[in-house]
């Protein structure tokens, strides 16, 4: 009897729940609607065998508690039953995995007019680039990237010239048209997601991967990566803003287009040595491992570093000073810091930016 009780709580409980609870999916602000649909549609399903189980269960064990008198009768077939249960079985299944095939494909039917944006991985941080004026991406290589090439373009190709790369934390999008998301990793599997617009997808190493949506609410929403990518994934993130089609024009002016990259007029050219560097530390995401405050991190805090005595996973000591520090950074694992693992990625820097990341890094470690 208890059990039939703890059951009927469990059953109204759960389905309080599911209407009381604050977490629920965030406001949409893209044209996937039908992505929330199929959501609902599982939840339903699930819901319903989920309630109708537990009714059946509690009717059993009432109906069928033991008395005395009473003899189990024995049925090891009962043809009629099976064939109810397998019908029902298959509707419920159905219903769950048809309206997502339809989603699907048109989740992957880009319209001919979607402006084209690659968001490329890496541990740990996302980087974007834009066709530029020709509308059209140049080709790339891994075999091309280096420090001053981190998007692997073919410098002889053409198209490529006026690509327009991001290095910033941010992907900018002009708000009501659609959007092709070329999706490309340059190590690990990753996947690109925005809750908001409900759309994700795994960047494959090797391959390029895409999906398309139009954004619908103007606003900053968080760039997750949703793929176990390594010890620095949950930090892997950016911001996507949605803006007036005037307001990000003006935003992608201001960004380097390739052959400004290659010819050194579009890195960090502003500021000082401590600006630059800080651009850097941001855009190389480094922060997301190293804390500038001395909390715990991944990787030692930068807070204090200059100066000290570290003692390395062999047992000696180093001293950091610049020489340590760019050898850290070019060759992480080369001199490893004790109680940490070898999971930082070697940083492809020119000499002017590596200057510019140590002027940073002595300047934070006060
Ligand atoms: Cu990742």
């Amino acid at each position: 009897m208890v059990l039939v009780i703890v059951l009927i709580v469990l059953i109204v409980g759960s389905v309080l729940f599911h209407f009381l609870s604050p977490w629920y999916l965030t406001p949409i602000a893209s044209n996937w609607d039908m992505i929330d649909d199929t959501l609902t549609i599982t939840f339903i399903v699930c819901g319903f065998v989920f309630v109708a189980i537990n009714l059946f269960m509690v009717y059993a064990i009432y109906k069928y508690r033991y008395r005395k008198d009473r003899r189990a009768e024995y049925e090891p077939e009962n043809k009629k039953l099976e064939w109810w249960l397998t019908a029902f079985t298959t509707v419920g299944v159905i219903a769950m995995l048809a309206p997502g095939l339809f989603v699907w494909a048109k989740y992957v039917e880009v319209p001919e007019d979607a402006m084209l944006v690659e968001a490329v991985g890496q541990q740990w941080r996302w980087t974007y680039r834009y066709p530029g004026a020709d509308g059209v991406l140049g080709t790339v290589d891994t075999r091309n990237i280096n420090a001053t090439n981190p998007f692997g373009l073919n410098p002889d190709d053409p198209n490529g010239q006026d690509d327009i790369l991001v290095s910033g934390p941010e992907v900018h999008l002009p708000i009501g048209g659609p959007v092709k998301m070329l999706l490309r990793s340059k190590d690990v599997l990753h996947d690109f997601y925005v809750p908001q617009i409900r759309a994700k997808m795994d960047l494959v190493p090797g391959m390029i991967t895409y999906f398309w949506f139009t954004p619908t609410k103007v606003g900053e929403f968080d760039v997750l990566c949703a793929e176990l990518c390594g010890s620095g994934h949950y930090n892997m993130r950016s911001r996507m803003v949605v803006e007036e089609e005037a307001d990000f024009q003006a935003w992608l002016s201001t960004q380097p287009t390739f052959a400004q990259m290659l010819a050194g007029t579009g890195t960090a050219s502003g500021g000082t040595l401590v600006e630059q560097g800080e651009q850097l530390a941001r855009d190389q995401g480094c922060i997301a491992c190293h804390s500038l405050d001395g909390g715990a991190g991944v990787g030692p805090t930068w807070k204090g570093l200059v100066g000290k005595n570290e003692i390395l996973i062999d047992g000696s000591t180093v001293l950091v000073d610049e020489d340590y520090l760019k050898e850290s950074i070019v060759n992480p694992n080369a001199k490893l810091v004790k109680d940490y693992a070898p999971i930082m990625p070697p940083a492809q820097l020119t000499d002017d930016q590596l200057d510019a990341l140590v002027a940073y890094l002595k300047s934070v470690s006060g």
